[in-house]
């Protein structure tokens, strides 16, 4: 309990102090890493690393304090041999990589698939995920304002995941937030009217409690929106060329090269990737070259520049273009802000190279990624470091050469004050164990706020908890009005969807709720760290025509129940009566005290009935209760394991919600549920005390009832008496509120 606290806990002030006196005395920069601070606080350049350029491979592999295991094997925040960092610069000495350009995909049409993929990072090979066959990250998709795209969008994963356009205004259905679940193996084609302005959007994974899993796994891609404005300025277009996509994101490895992604205790990577490669290099024009710059990271946030200090323009934020070219040397930008910026390498010579920065030393406490720790749940390699993010080598000029930016951009029209009819605030609250909005953790069927279609209305969102986060709403582009701790800043003055929200201070901004009202399908708000969300910083919210006229049930709480693809499909159903008769998986877990246990020394004796939960599907819930009632009724005759494909604090969570009596045990591994290739439904499946499948059933349902007592009668036993289950359904998906 103590060390759960601790884990949850940030460093404060005085322990960030104590860290920094601790790192004078014993500041050594890991193997392959090296840390200098030059006198001018310019950073050094790979070439003067102490020593020849180092292979990529396991030897060089930075060692992490705490390595045997996620948490630092019990040490606390940092592992007991985290080294503080003073806040210097980051080099790598391994040698530069070319940087990828993820291919384009355009069309009204668009066919997407997300799968597991390998990619060789050091020395051995890491399970990754890739869309339309990358295997990290995936094509950059260009749509045109005004039109009608479809995406025709297969799931070849082996869990569920859902497709969420971020940063999109469009209907709820089409989202693609936890809701709109893809079975594995599932299909989905989901097609709006793309109403955004020209900018830098992006798609990713958004499957509640496994977003930050398959992110980091590398599911994402860019999206471009182009429109007739934008066309005609003549900006750097050119893709690949002169406008380039800069996707920034870091990862930690573990000793046999898997990513890392235990929830809060690997936020942050030790290793930066940009566009998913490793010490990223690439060739730009001497002109003017814009940059289109997604932090697509788990947590750290990104305070950029250009290693010369030059001045650059910011043109674009999260939802389009701003109103005139906006002068900057730094540029903040949390997790799932994006930003487009244009440089000028005119006046640099062609040979010559520039290295974009991040400037993440000596952030205020509660900046995400400032910790000073090198290892452990809130530190990594790159923490409290200044380190290159790409080294641009300067090439010839191209006959596209932009000639003098434009001074003006466009005329955004931002909602006024005058027109707000609702001020609305959110306070965060928890970080003990896990943060959440308002003290309450994201559940599917409750409506936390609902908006009446039409209104302008104001969010304040005020944090006082512990540390900072990356707020994000879907469905509509705000404006930031205003901050509590801070002018709004100048890289901050367009269209947003996602904000900084520092610890101890509030942002409030400004949105228009129009079009897409349903009083049955949800937007999301929610931290964009994806550990946060899944952790529960999520609510969800209806745009309602009427919202008085929404049922509530007689606690005042909105009726709500979601509408998702039912997770039983007929191949499940077929696939699930194919196997009968086969013999039970080899499946061993640990029982409630803590001794090792197998499947087949459980049904030794007595049958026993596995009972799968998916824990995305509320249906399951309900079924928890009904398959306690057979436990109850039949447990001198039967053994009833639940099993749910997650870890063990949602087994114990879940079990607890359904006030379930029998065995419930975590599979992590997937082990028996892909055995039986029902990934994502409730599912019982009967094995006899030989250990051979009688029955497999998906869902739940009378049936399970019978079979039981004619296997039970079959054993010698006595037909157990005929029990009632007022909720005992009779057909596989009655019961279930999915439709
Ligand atoms: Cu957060």
């Amino acid at each position: 309990m103590f060390f759960k606290l601790l884990k949850s806990m940030k460093l404060p002030p005085l322990r960030n102090f104590l860290w920094l006196l601790l790192a004078a005395a014993l500041c050594q920069p890991p193997f392959g890493w090296a840390q200098a601070a030059d006198p001018e606080g310019r950073p050094p350049r790979p070439e003067d690393g102490a020593g020849p350029p180092q292979r990529p491979g396991q030897g060089q592999r930075p060692q992490r304090p705490g390595q045997g295991g996620p948490g630092g094997g019990g040490k606390g925040p940092g592992g007991g041999g985290a080294k503080g960092r003073t806040g210097g610069v980051v080099v790598s000495n391994r040698p530069l990589q070319e940087l990828w350009i993820p291919p384009l995909v355009e069309g009204k049409t668009i066919n997407l698939e997300l799968t597991q993929a390998t990619r060789k990072f050091l020395a051995g090979t890491t399970p990754t995920m890739g869309f339309n066959g990358a295997s990290f990250w995936g094509p950059t998709l260009v749509f045109n304002k005004g039109e009608t795209v479809q995406v025709n969008f297969k799931n070849n994963l082996e869990e569920v995941t859902t497709v969420h356009w971020h940063g999109f205004h469009l209907p709820a259905t089409m989202d693609g937030g936890p809701h709109q679940t893809i079975a594995a193996g599932g299909t989905w084609s989901p097609s709006w009217k793309v109403a955004n302005n020209a900018g830098t959007y992006w798609y990713h994974p958004h499957p509640h409690e496994l977003t930050q899993k398959q992110i980091a796994m590398g599911a994402g891609g860019l999206i471009i929106v182009r429109d007739p404005e934008e066309a005609k300025l003549g900006l750097p277009r050119t893709y690949g060329v002169d406008d380039l996509p800069v996707v920034l994101t870091s990862r930690r490895f573990t000793s046999s090269n898997q990513f890392s992604y235990d929830g809060d205790n690997d936020k942050y990577g030790d290793y930066l990737l940009t566009n998913g490669v490793m010490d990223a290099q690439t060739k730009l024009p001497a002109q003017w070259v814009r940059l289109r710059i997604l932090n697509a990271e788990i947590e750290r946030g990104y305070i950029l520049g250009f290693a010369d200090n030059r001045e650059f323009y910011q043109i674009a934020t999260d939802g389009g273009l701003v109103d005139k070219p906006i002068p900057m040397k730094r540029l903040t930008l949390v997790v799932g802000e994006r930003t487009e910026i244009l440089v000028n390498l005119g006046g640099d010579k062609v040979g010559g190279s520039l290295d974009l920065m991040a400037y993440n030393s000596n952030q205020p406490f509660g900046f995400p990624g400032g910790e000073p720790d090198s290892g452990g749940a809130n530190g990594s390699l790159l923490n409290n470091g200044d380190f290159r993010v790409l080294k641009i080598n300067v090439v010839a000029a191209n006959a596209q050469k932009l000639a003098k930016i434009p001074e003006v951009l466009t005329r955004n029209h931002f909602p006024a004050d005058s027109e707000v009819t609702v001020r609305r605030k959110l306070t965060v609250a928890g970080g003990r164990p896990t943060f959440s909005f308002d003290g309450l953790s994201f559940a599917m069927t409750k409506v936390n706020q609902v908006v009446k279609l039409g209104d302008t209305e104001t969010w304040t969102v005020t944090n006082n908890n512990i540390f900072g986060h990356a707020f994000h709403i879907h469905d509509v582009q705000f404006k930031i009005v205003s901050r509590s701790d801070r002018a709004v800043g100048d890289y901050e003055q367009g269209w947003k969807d996602t904000a900084y929200l520092p610890r101890g201070a509030s942002v409030t901004f400004i949105a228009k709720f129009d079009d897409f009202a349903s009083d049955t399908d949800a937007f999301m708000y929610h931290c964009h760290m994806a550990n946060h969300e899944d952790g529960g910083m999520m609510g969800q919210f209806l745009v309602s025509k009427n919202p008085s006229a929404l049922k509530k049930d007689a606690s005042g709480a909105i009726v709500f129940r979601p509408k998702m693809d039912h997770p039983l499909t007929a191949q499940l159903v077929a696939t699930a009566a194919k196997q009968t008769g086969t013999s039970a998986p080899n499946f061993t877990w640990t029982d409630a005290a803590g001794q090792p246990t197998s499947l087949t020394a459980n049904a030794a004796g007595r049958p026993t009935l596995l009972y799968f939960i998916e824990k995305e599907c509320p249906c399951s819930r309900d079924a928890a209760t009904y398959i306690n009632q057979l436990q109850s009724a039949y447990g001198s005759h039967l053994r009833v394991v639940g099993i749910i494909n997650a870890d063990s604090t949602v087994a114990e969570k879940w079990s607890a919600a359904a006030q379930a009596q029998f065995t419930v045990v975590a599979d992590p591994k997937f082990e028996v549920i892909n055995a039986y290739k029902a990934e994502r439904s409730a599912s019982t499946i009967l094995v006899s005390s030989a250990g051979a499948v009688v029955k497999s059933n998906p869902g739940y349902s009378a049936t399970v009832l019978e079979e039981l007592s004619r296997l039970i009668s079959r054993q010698g036993r006595t037909p157990p008496a005929e029990v009632s289950f007022k909720s005992a359904p009779e057909k596989l998906t009655s019961g279930c509120p999915l439709k």
